[in-house]
């Protein structure tokens, strides 16, 4: 499945640099993009691998608290 997430935090080329590399390591992550203008985070990924709370948490741990 895709999801979007908003993540205040994110500013610049090394914010997205960052994210993208938590993200996509994670097992059943297919892909993870940063737009940084709208601060949005487009993840693809596989549920029943790795639930939404991981990914979340994992944003958050990096310094990325995704807003509700
Ligand atoms: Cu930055």
């Amino acid at each position: 499945m895709q999801e979007t997430f908003t993540a205040p935090a994110i500013s610049c080329e090394h914010c997205k640099t960052a994210i993208e590399g938590v993200l996509r390591p994670i097992k059943g992550v297919e892909t993870a993009d940063v737009d940084i203008d709208s601060k949005r985070v487009t993840v693809a990924y596989d549920p029943e691998v790795t639930p939404r709370e991981t990914l979340i948490v994992a944003m958050a741990a990096e310094g990325y608290p995704v807003s509700a």
